[in-house]
């Protein structure tokens, strides 16, 4: 209750911060950094918690657990890499280390870590390995580094402080690019702390210090992009099922940026007169947790919920983080990976063919050349017709984001049998709105918008497609 009063009251001084703001900011119009525009475009990558919870069957671990337990008996990054590339997602970010605070790295500042585990007698490196395994599958790597560590003695003072941007500066310098580093918000306070089983409160805004943290990552990988619950890149969706909200806009208000923000439910449609780039990153496992459970191995999220998932993250201006839980062999199993791969081909098989191509209007080429830096300027509908009508039901738009975000209201018509109907209204678009629709045939597509931000708002892609599956 007492949470909920914080956020209503947080959200309601956000309203007061928008509402006073709105007209000295009515010009301002935020675009992305060329590392926010690489990464957008990548839509679909992978999550990987795997480490000592995958042996204790928890989720969060209190932090005394005995590196002995770390012990994959047929661990293969290539197997996880493969999987991954075949499913159509571009890159894995893997939880080096979690809240429990072992790491997956020999790290030097660290005892508790794999090198005093059975794990190749303590000779392994698994970010290592991964790296390795990115690199020969075409795939990027992004670290997770939580902040809150259970195990370290230090943690809450300042001396932890330094380890923790010592370990950062191992991960970023040791491995190769790194694309995203993942700063989690969660702190729940007590823990196994080098033995003092204490509870320990820490303010998320100033204990960290951000700006030292932020400067390190932008010195050492000046191409990655940084997420936490309000940025600085990349802000969080607001939950963990895998749907972003209808209305998102890449931009938002920001005066302070740190992980664990408690008003971060403001955050999750954006504001229109946002003074910052940051858009959304949806993150959901495709098992009920985040870490392998065995009694989990039948509630792995099929093709169509997976599918439903990608219409409603990356079709709603968002990315999509798809988490997969490694097994205790150190594998991803092959419940996991079956339905993966299911969706890798669905994905496929329905962006295959754009069936607007052969439109009769000149405008179209602009909008089917599958390259966001050229588009047409939507300032009257744009309204393609076809020589010949096409069984169809999905729509893509993108509005072209290098130069901002403008769309706030539009509308969607097809004809079809020779009448024009208006089948869909939908607010804002950003990088991507997908809109499934009722099969039909489809001989015309007119697209209207109602308000923008910019006179003249710029469509950079457009696609017609058929689903099969789909009704
Ligand atoms: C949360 C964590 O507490 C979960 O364990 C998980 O890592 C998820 C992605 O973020 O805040
Ligand atoms: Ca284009």
């Amino acid at each position: 209750m007492k949470e909920l009063k914080k956020i209503l009251l947080g959200c309601g001084f956000l309203f007061l911060l928008v509402s006073c703001k709105t007209n000295s900011d009515q010009l301002s119009n935020p675009t992305p950094s060329p590392r926010q525009l690489e990464w957008q475009q990548m839509e679909y990558y992978a999550f990987i918690h795997f480490s000592i919870n995958s042996f204790t069957d928890k989720e969060w671990g209190y932090g005394d657990e005995s590196p002995s337990m770390f012990n994959p008996s047929d661990l293969d990054t290539d197997q996880w890499a493969k999987t991954i590339s075949e499913a159509g997602m571009k890159g894995i970010i893997i939880t080096a280390k979690h809240h429990d605070g072992f790491c997956l790295w020999p790290s030097k500042y660290s005892e508790h870590s794999v090198k005093n585990s059975p794990w190749k007698d303590g000779n392994g490196d698994l970010v290592k390995e991964l790296s390795e395994s990115c690199k020969k599958y075409g795939l990027k790597m992004g670290v997770y580094l939580s902040p809150w560590d259970r195990n370290h003695g230090d943690y809450g003072s300042e001396a932890y402080l330094e380890y923790y941007r010592n370990q950062l500066r191992e991960l970023l310098t040791q491995y190769g690019p790194i694309f995203e580093v993942w700063f989690d918000g969660a702190n729940g306070g007590d823990g196994y702390y080098g033995g003092a089983n204490q509870e320990r409160k820490v303010d998320k805004r100033t204990y960290y210090n951000w700006p030292s943290i932020h400067k390190l990552v932008r010195e050492l990988q000046p191409n990655a992009v940084m997420f936490s619950d309000a940025g600085p890149d990349i802000r969080w969706v607001g939950n963990e099922k895998g749907y972003a909200n209808q209305t998102t806009w890449s931009t938002i208000y920001l005066d302070s940026v740190y992980a664990g923000m408690p008003d971060f439910n403001c955050f999750s449609a954006g504001q229109k007169l946002g003074t910052h780039w940051v858009p959304t990153e949806t993150d959901v496992s495709i098992r009920p947790g985040w870490f392998y459970h065995q009694k989990e191995d039948d509630q792995v999220k099929t093709v169509d919920q997976l599918w439903d998932i990608y219409c409603n993250s990356i079709g709603l201006n968002s990315n999509l983080l798809l988490n997969i839980p490694v097994d205790r062999r150190g594998l991803i199993h092959p419940n996991d990976s079956t339905n993966l791969i299911g969706f890798g081909k669905r994905i496929k098989t329905v962006f295959a063919k754009n069936l607007m191509g052969d439109s009769y209007s000149k405008s179209v080429e602009n909008l089917t050349d599958k390259n966001i830096k050229t588009y047409v300027n939507s300032a009257s509908p744009v309204e393609l017709e076809f020589k010949e009508a096409r069984t169809a039901n999905l729509f893509v738009v993108r509005e072209s984001i290098i130069e901002g975000q403008s769309i706030e209201s539009f509308e969607l018509e097809i004809r079809s049998k020779g009448q024009w109907e208006t089948i869909y209204s939908g607010t804002t678009i950003g990088n991507k709105r997908i809109i499934r629709f009722d099969r039909r045939e489809v001989s015309g597509v007119r697209f209207n918008v109602i308000n923008s931000k910019a006179a003249h708002p710029k469509i950079s892609e457009m696609g017609l497609y058929f689903d099969v599956v789909a009704k």
